[in-house]
């Protein structure tokens, strides 16, 4: 069996290969196989994870699985959301976009957010499937640690005072919304 990421994020390759390796899959990145990275055209997270496994599908002829997420801050009405990669700039500057999302917060009471995670799998015959998982958690500043990736260092999950950016890859899984949403793809194939 052969699985094409459809993500050009190495953290997400990191992530999901972790949760994939005890599964005996073989799995491929869209880097390995010098994919096209698609125009994320969609509002959704929903509708940018199928665009996303859909494009890779069509030219891999290969099962493809494909992780749209993002953070939602909850005082910001749900930004960045669809738009948390786009808020770190064409660098990837995330301690840019956390410190946008800081400053934007202001001194408001209200730090709630949350990480969505869609998985879309997509086979060569056009089957879909698609699976979400959410965290909610706080927004902390300054930012804390250096594992995971993206605006890990300034969300802490609910239960928690460490953020995800100060745990392990092993402690984020026991709370993150890509874990959650891998678990229901787990159960349902
Ligand atoms: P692909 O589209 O190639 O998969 P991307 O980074 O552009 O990579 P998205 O469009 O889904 O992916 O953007 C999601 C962004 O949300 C991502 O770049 C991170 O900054 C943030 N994000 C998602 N999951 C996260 C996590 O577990 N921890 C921290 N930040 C996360």
């Amino acid at each position: 069996e052969k699985l094409v990421l459809a993500t050009h994020n190495a953290g997400k390759v990191a992530e999901i290969g972790a949760m994939l390796a005890p599964m005996g899959i073989h799995v491929v990145s869209a880097g390995e196989l010098n994919l096209p990275e698609p125009d994320e055209t969609e509002t959704t997270f929903v509708g940018n994870a199928l665009l996303k496994a859909h494009a890779a599908a069509k030219v891999t002829n290969l099962p493809c699985l494909a992780d749209d997420s993002g953070l939602c801050v909850n005082a910001l009405n749900g930004d960045p959301g669809v738009y948390s990669a786009r808020w770190a700039g064409p660098g990837k500057d995330f301690a840019m976009a956390m410190q946008t999302v800081h400053d934007k917060l202001g001194a408001g009471d209200d730090r709630s957010a949350y990480f969505i995670c869609v998985l879309a799998l997509v086979y060569p015959d056009g089957s879909e499937y698609v699976f979400e998982g959410r965290v909610n958690g706080t927004l902390v500043w300054p930012a804390r640690g250096v594992g995971g990736f993206g605006y890990d260092p300034m969300f802490a999950p609910d239960g928690e005072t460490r953020t995800f950016g100060e745990m392990t890859p092993a402690e984020k899984k026991n709370y993150s919304h890509r874990a959650i949403a891998f678990a229901a793809l787990v159960d349902a194939l």
